[in-house]
């Protein structure tokens, strides 16, 4: 039992919280309670990832060449450092995305480990079933990691106190946490989580 469930935390990085290039209203509320929820799965000896968006200088993804996001985590700059106050373990694996020119790459299951293996072989290889997942945005890169983990067979737990979203249109968050649970994730908050 015990290793079949991650951490999975997307996206905390300086660029999505307020002050950054991309903020996500309240982005940097999640670090709190993701800094319990870390010390939980530490705790518990269960693995913890991070993804990052770490995207090179030119992009289709920013309005600068014709997508929809100004510049935002630039690999190897101060907007694409995780947050300060997110109390990441040396074991943490670090997952990167998005960091060609021709990608979005909203989910981690575009990511790869540092020894460029997919994010999805990794986790099978460990004999993870079941991921808790986190982060930001609610609406973007956590609603498309949820979505992706769903149709490669994964559980899932969205861990509903520690995500928030961008709401381009109002109701985006909203809707996308419906969506989510419709295409089967679970819902938990801190107090609910027993490992
Ligand atoms: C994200 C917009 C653009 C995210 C990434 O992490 O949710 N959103 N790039
Ligand atoms: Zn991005």
């Amino acid at each position: 039992m015990g290793g079949e469930r991650a951490l999975v935390i997307v996206d905390v990085q300086n660029d999505f919280c307020p002050g950054g290039a991309l903020p996500v209203p309240e982005g940097d509320k999640v670090v709190l309670v993701l800094n319990k929820y870390i010390n939980k799965f530490r705790k518990a000896s269960l693995p913890i990832y991070a993804s990052r968006d770490w995207h090179p200088k030119k992009t289709k993804h920013f309005n600068t060449c014709g997508g929809m996001w100004p510049p935002h985590c630039v690999q190897e700059t101060n907007g694409a450092e995780f947050h300060p106050g997110l109390k990441l373990p040396s074991h943490t694996i670090i997952l990167t995305k998005g960091e060609y020119p021709n990608e979005d790459s909203y989910s981690g299951f575009q990511a790869h480990d540092p020894e460029k293996r997919p994010f999805a072989y990794i986790l099978r290889k460990k004999g993870i079933k079941h991921l808790y997942i986190g982060g930001l945005a609610t609406d973007y890169c956590v609603r498309a990691t949820v979505l992706d983990a769903l149709k490669q067979g994964f559980e899932v737990t969205v861990l509903i106190d520690a995500i928030k979203g961008v709401d381009i249109k109002p109701g985006d968050s909203a809707e996308a946490i419906k969506e989510m649970e419709r295409a089967g994730a679970n819902k938990a908050v801190l107090a609910d989580l027993r490992l």
